[in-house]
């Protein structure tokens, strides 16, 4: 369980990077599907990272310090959001491509996505870079209480079939809004941690 987490600071790029060798789990995901919100339930905290209403906010990286050194939360900004900058976008993925090819502590990434819909182009992009560099991935699909029951499997295959899931990699889905699954997430992370260690 996380009992505690503890904003530790804000990095534009990789000066701004923690020097030490504290595992880190990085989350990304396209603007608006409930990261920040994830965040906040699996913190148990209601304002740890802040639920934007304006998308596409965030444009650096926040480090969380969870359960007092056990590992670090980085959170990234959202993604695929329409009304940024180009100039914007390409500093997002300067800086992104940055932390995911060069960070030595990053153990793994934990990314989210949209469970009612097909995942975007900006999805399969994020995915398929992920998985040529070699970074165990989590997939959360989010929005769990959105869907109908007939729809949850299938939605679940449609995800999975979209984004050529890799059966190494892990799987939940989740509600932000009731909490479903949302204590299955703690375990994942330190599987994550722990299989990255070993490497
Ligand atoms: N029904 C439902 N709504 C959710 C869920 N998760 C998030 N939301 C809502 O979706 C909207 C976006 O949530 P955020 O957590 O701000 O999304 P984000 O991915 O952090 O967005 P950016 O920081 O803008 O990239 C908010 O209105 C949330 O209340 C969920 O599991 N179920
Ligand atoms: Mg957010």
């Amino acid at each position: 369980m996380i009992k505690q987490a503890d904003f530790v600071k804000s990095a534009a790029d990789r000066s701004g990077w923690i020097d030490d060798d504290m595992p880190e789990i990085c989350f990304v995901g396209r603007s608006n599907v409930g990261k920040s919100s994830f965040i906040n339930s699996i913190t148990n905290r209601n304002k740890l990272a802040k639920v934007a209403n304006t998308p596409g906010k965030t444009r650096l990286l926040n480090f969380f310090n969870i359960n007092k050194d056990e590992f670090r939360i980085v959170d990234a900004p959202g993604y695929g959001y329409a009304k940024i900058s180009l100039d914007m976008k390409l500093k997002f993925g300067e800086m992104m491509e940055e932390y995911l090819t060069s960070r030595p502590n990053l153990r793994g990434v934990c990314m989210l996505v949209d469970l009612r819909h097909k995942p975007t182009n900006d999805d399969v992009e994020m995915y398929n870079f992920l998985k040529e560099n070699d970074i165990p991935v989590f997939i959360v699909g989010t929005k769990l209480d959105k869907l109908k029951r007939n729809e949850i499997s299938k939605n679940e295959k449609l995800v999975k079939q979209t984004l050529l899931f890799d059966e190494e990699d892990w799987f939940l889905k989740v509600s932000n809004l009731n909490k479903d699954n949302i204590e299955k997430a703690y375990s994942i992370f330190i599987e994550m941690v722990n299989k990255g260690e070993s490497n």
